[in-house]
Order: structure tokens, then sequence, then C-alpha cells
């Protein structure tokens, strides 16, 4: 398929798939049809934009998160006049190249991710390494409902309605050493359920890694989210803990992390590796750098169709420049985008 170059001012080219530029072309072998992994629906939940929040019945969820539910700070950050994204489309319409290229790939695929029992590993230069079962790693810390904007690389964006904890409560837990400068993620390697990490997709360097500096990640927007729409996360939306981090392109939402590593040198992450001019490791969001091979001025908020073209200007640090912008400060964004 041939990747089509938007022009500057719109983002009517819908179908680019920039990210996907880099990687070969293969039918999906093993692709399975599966639903999705839901957990229970909170009533507190219900009163905000109720109709957005799911269109189908959550399945059950572990104990642990049923008990987690019961104390979560709903809207504990929120995005004011704008909607959520649709259930369906924060579902439906995802990058995770570990289950295919495509955007409804991961839909389809990532039923077949097992992500119980789960394991997080927790090393580097800390001084309290770990190794953690998931419901033992989120025990300490309480859900709060952080509604953020999440704006792909691609120039589409959504509203989306987490459920997570902020990174740096963990990193404080862990106590990182006066060596340690970056944080390191890491999501699971398992070929045999995620097919985009078998021959076909080759180009990726598996398993998919991201990074942040380690005063971007004890920011107090940065969170691990172990849930979304008032339910457990979607295997598809990264279950069963993923990173967001909202003022960054969504690449570095780094998605079903088994290994957080504090190091001492710049981690060599996913994408920068794979093109370095035209995916940096810092990955702000930033409307006046343009990606080499489009704008960046503007972004399409999902849902968004040919029909019903719901475009709109790309916000600095996509709207959380009050929050942010002194991480920034003297450092040259154009050169380190
Ligand atoms: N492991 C992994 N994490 C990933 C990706 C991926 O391919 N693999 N894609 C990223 C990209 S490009 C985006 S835009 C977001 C999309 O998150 P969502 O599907 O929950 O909206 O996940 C990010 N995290
Ligand atoms: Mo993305």
């Amino acid at each position: 398929m041939l990747i089509k170059s938007p022009t500057s001012s719109d983002c009517k080219a819908s179908e680019i798939t920039p990210e996907r530029l880099y990687l070969s072309r293969r039918s999906m072998l093993g692709a399975s049809l599966a639903g999705l992994a839901l957990g229970a629906l909170p009533r507190a939940a219900s009163a905000v934009e109720a109709s957005r929040y799911a269109d189908v019945a959550p399945g059950a969820a572990p104990a642990w998160f049923t008990d987690k539910l019961a104390a979560v700070r709903w809207q504990a950050v929120t995005v004011k006049d704008e909607a959520i994204t649709p259930f369906k489309d924060a579902t439906h319409y995802n990058n995770f190249y570990e289950f295919g290229p495509d955007k409804g790939d991961p839909a389809a695929n990532a039923g077949a991710l097992k992500t119980e029992p789960w394991t997080l590993v927790v090393d580097g230069e800390v001084a309290k390494p770990g190794r953690y079962a998931l419901e033992d790693f989120v025990k300490p810390y309480q859900l709060e409902e952080r509604i953020y904007r999440l704006r792909c690389v691609e120039a589409w964006s959504m509203v989306i309605p987490w459920l997570g904890f902020p990174l740096a409560q963990v990193l404080k837990q862990v106590e990182p050493n006066s060596k340690a400068r970056y944080v390191r993620f890491e999501t699971l390697q398992d070929p045999q359920s995620m097919p985009g990490q078998r021959s076909g997709f080759a180009l990726i360097d598996w398993p998919y890694v991201e990074g942040l500096r380690l005063d971007e990640a004890m920011h107090p927007l940065a969170i691990l989210a172990v849930g979304m729409y008032g339910r457990e996360l979607a295997n598809q939306n990264g279950a069963p803990l993923r990173l967001v981090v909202p003022w960054k392109y969504g690449f570095k939402s780094i998605k079903s992390i088994v290994r957080m590593s504090l190091v001492a040198e710049r981690p060599s992450t996913t994408w920068e590796s794979l093109a370095p001019t035209e995916y940096g490791f810092y990955a702000n969001v930033n409307p006046m750098v343009d990606h080499p091979r489009w704008s960046q001025a503007r972004e399409r908020r999902l849902p968004s169709g040919l029909f019903s073209p719901n475009v709109r200007d790309t916000l600095m640090f996509n709207g959380y420049a009050d929050e942010v912008a002194s991480l920034y400060a003297g450092l040259d964004l154009r050169k380190n985008y």
C-alpha cells in the first residue's frame, strides 16, 4: 500500500499510517478474533458522559481490580470542553504493532494476550529492585481517573479517561540512586501470542522499548494505567499495565509493560532507532515542528470520518504546556524533537 502525504494545512489524508512505513506488510498468520478483556463498570462513572464510556457489557475483572475500583478518585484530571472519545473508537482504532500494522489488528488479535498472571520487573539503578506479581505491584496505589488527550504522531487524537496512578509514586518507592537519569520501559515479548513479533515484522527489534528522562518520569501527569473508561484496560490498549505521557506523541506511551529499568544512559527506543530523523527521543507534541513528511499543526480528533471531519489545531505539549514546559527550559525543541 502506498502511503500518501497529507497537504500541510489539513489532515485529510486520514489513511496515512507513517509509522508503518518501515514495516513490511505481510498477511497475519494465526490471527484470532477475540473479545475485549473488560472489567466491572463502576456506578460512579455513569454520571460522566455515560454513553461514551462503554457500549458493551464488561467481563469479569480480577479481584485486585474490582477492589481498586471501590476507591477511585474520579476525574482527578479532566479535559475541559472536549468530549471523551467513544469507547468503541478508543478500543478499535489502535497502534500496537505486536498485533499487526493495521488500526483494526490490535482489537482483532490482542485477545490472545494472556494478562494473568503478569510479572513486572523493576531494576537497574535503584536501592529497591523488585519482581512483582501485577496485583502486588499496584497494591500501594490509589487509582485516579485521568482524562487526557492522546495525540498520535500520525496526526490523529482522542480523549481517553484512564485509570492509573502517578509513575512518580512508583519511582519514589524503589528509590533511584544517584546514577539513575532515565527510565527505560519494555513491553512483553511473546511471539506465540503476538503475531507481529513473528517473522513478518523483522524490522522492529522486539521487544518494544520506550524511555523518559527521570524528571519527565517524575512529573505528576505521567501515569501508569491499568484501566480506561471505568474498567480494565482492553488488551489492545496495553493491558494489564501501560504508560501514559499525555504531552508526548502516543508512541512514547508504551503498552503491556513487563520491565522498568532505571538507567544512567539515554535508552535506545523503538521508533527513534528505526527512523531517527522522523521520531525523536523526546517526541513532545509540538505544532511548530513538522514531521519531515507531514505537518503537525493540526490533528483529526476521533471520531472523524470523510463526511464528518473533526479537525482541530494541535496544541503545544498537547495542551499541557503550563504543566510541563519548564521541563524543557533551555532545550532547543527543533533539534530535540
Ligand atoms: N508496545 C507497544 N506500545 C505502543 C505501541 C506499539 O506498537 N507497541 N504503539 C504506540 C502508539 S504509536 C500509540 S499512538 C499508542 C496508542 O495507544 P491506544 O491504542 O491505547 O490509543 O500506543 C503506543 N504504545
Ligand atoms: Mo502513534
